[in-house]
């Protein structure tokens, strides 16, 4: 009797236990990673969640490698893969200058039981990118700019998020999701070419809004608790397991990223964060995606990067109870390059949540 009393009182402060980290992970604006991290967190039995995210991405000047090259040092010492196909030059001669990215996210989590939260995200995406042309086949002489536009429904991800282990001071959870190829891969816009003419083309692979596959996602996260401090880190992954309608597949996609955050009172903290980020080129290739510019080499999409990322969380209280607004800042501190690529210059996220 006595030991069935122990039991019990011991099974009593393990719930007790258990509900504090639940309040605690619901009162307080760090309990949720920066905005930039995805499916961060989990939920408790009957919880849903709505988000939202405006995602802005700017990328501006090519690299290769780590080194920084000059849209004529490209133009006259770049090879044109395509170069011996009909009216292709010996060189690219179309240069990416600029490149804009804005996404607006939307995101639905659902928790049927404690140990498993489903989460569903789409999203619109509008990408632009401004080019130079230089003129003919050789030499620096700049012939027009031009700009194009691609936008639509993006890539829907579902994903079950599970729970490993929850104490009061962490938890540990784990990710396993698909990516489903609702966005467009055959956008097109004019161009204009080397030799003056603008024709209706399909553009080139950082400008498609999806990649056509059904793509698999892993991923593990750690959230770390103290009274006014947290931290976390996660692995994500997005593998490309098959061809898409165009005959190819993009690289395949692995983020690893830490973060610490500063309580300073319930409803706001501060962030830093790094983040390491690393994907492969392109196997295969689109018949119709062929132009003496470096975003139609399959091999010039590769890219290694670690960025710093600065950002703030706000959880409303009272009659806003249950609302979060939060905002990341992140800078590329180092890239690398599989090139001529565009390298990135900043990123902002902004991000709205509700739950209920
Ligand atoms: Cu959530």
């Amino acid at each position: 009797m006595i030991k069935l009393k122990t039991a019990y009182a011991g099974a009593v402060a393990l719930m007790c236990a258990f509900q504090q980290a639940h309040a605690d992970t619901v009162a307080r604006a760090d309990s949720h990673a920066p905005i930039g991290v995805m499916g961060d967190h989990i939920h408790n039995k009957g919880e849903w969640m709505f988000s939202y995210r405006y995602m802005r991405m700017f990328m501006e000047d090519s690299r290769i490698g780590t080194d920084r090259v000059s849209a004529e040092t490209i133009a006259t010492t770049q090879a044109n893969p395509f170069f011996g196909m009909p009216m292709q030059p010996p060189t690219l001669r179309v240069v990416p200058t600029r490149m804009t990215t804005e996404m607006h996210m939307l995101g639905f989590m659902y928790a049927p039981a404690d140990w498993v939260t489903l989460m569903v995200m789409s999203n619109y995406t509008e990408k632009t990118m401004d080019h130079v042309t230089f003129q003919g086949g050789m030499g620096t002489q700049i012939l027009g700019e031009f700009t194009t536009r691609a936008s639509g429904i993006g890539d829907t991800s579902i994903a079950g998020l599970f729970r490993i282990a929850e104490n009061q001071g962490y938890s540990v959870h784990a990710t396993a999701g698909l990516s489903l190829p609702t966005g467009e891969i055959g956008e097109q816009d004019d161009v204009l070419t080397p030799l003056g003419t603008t024709p209706v083309l399909r553009l080139p692979y950082p400008m498609q809004i999806g990649s056509g596959t059904f793509d698999p996602i892993l991923g593990l996260t750690y959230n770390g608790y103290s009274a006014s401090w947290s931290w976390g880190a996660q692995w994500r992954s997005t593998f490309r397991v098959e061809n898409n309608s165009e005959n190819y597949q993009r690289g395949d996609e692995h983020k690893l990223t830490a973060w610490l955050a500063r309580l300073w009172s319930p409803n706001i903290s501060t962030s830093i964060r790094l983040e390491g980020f690393d994907r492969g080129n392109i196997d295969g290739q689109d018949p119709l995606i062929v132009a003496p510019v470096q975003t139609a080499d399959p091999d010039n999409q590769a890219a290694t990067r670690l960025d710093l990322g600065l950002g703030f969380n706000l959880l409303g209280s009272g009659s806003l109870s249950g609302h979060r607004l939060a905002f990341e800042f992140n800078l590329p501190l180092y890239q690398d390059l599989d090139g001529p690529q565009l390298e990135s210059e900043w990123m902002l996220t902004a991000g709205y949540q509700y739950s209920f």
